[in-house]
């Protein structure tokens, strides 16, 4: 199994190559910079219609799939690893992960936009960006309350929200207000996956620490 992954290096890309790191699938990057409009490239579109990283092509059968959430079941579900198969088990774990697409994820993305890449031109949409991002910080925290993981075991719904806070300065979430989130970050930091799969597309500055 080869999958050929188009990514980039924001925190929806590293969710995908993490996933690959540890699941020990091989891949070949194809760097996407958005930073120089790639992802409008007519090639790219016909892999990612909506235009954005991460997608994945897998050489097995030519399948083509874009959205991060997506592709992380359809990995788990092919290698048979970080999904669990028992089926309430395995809607705990999507419940986690519709929670960091649908709202963890668009919140912290623009909550960058506002917060750090345009401060001070709308007052109002950092306050209320400022307020969700404390809130979405408090869920978690409760949620991590006695357990190591967001599910029941290390799992894609993990994978899915670890790269977000690895932006914590970004959106200006402070970690040790969040001690249960402070504990699993820093955890899942040490993973050598999660290591090895944060540097994809390109080497970084190492993982901040709070
Ligand atoms: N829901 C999508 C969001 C993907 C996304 O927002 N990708 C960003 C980078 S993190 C992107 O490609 N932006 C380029 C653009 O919007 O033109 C997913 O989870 O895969």
């Amino acid at each position: 199994m080869t999958i050929d992954l188009y990514t980039w290096g924001t925190p929806n890309g590293r969710k995908v190559s993490i996933m690959l790191e540890e699941v020990g699938v091989a891949y070949e990057v194809h760097p996407i910079n958005i930073t120089q409009g790639e992802q409008h490239a007519p090639e790219f579109l016909k892999i990612s219609p909506n235009n954005k990283i991460p997608a994945i092509v897998d050489r097995d059968n030519g399948m083509a799939l874009m959205e991060s959430g997506a592709i992380l079941k359809y990995l788990a579900e092919k290698t048979g690893r970080l999904m669990p198969a028992d089926m309430a088990a395995r809607h705990r774990v999507s419940e986690w992960l519709m929670w960091q697409m649908g709202g963890f994820g668009p919140t912290l993305g623009q909550a960058h936009q506002y917060l750090k890449f345009n401060a001070g031109k709308a007052p109002f949409a950092e306050e209320r960006l400022t307020k969700e991002v404390q809130r979405l910080y408090g869920v978690l925290d409760r949620r991590l309350e006695g357990r190591d993981y967001v599910a029941d075991d290390y799992s894609i719904a993990d994978i899915a929200i670890w790269p977000w806070v690895s932006r914590f300065e970004w959106h200006q979430a402070d970690l040790n207000a969040f001690p249960n989130v402070k504990r699993w970050y820093v955890a899942l930091a040490e993973r050598p996956g999660v290591q090895r799969g944060y540097h994809v597309p390109t080497p970084q500055p190492e993982i901040p620490m709070p």
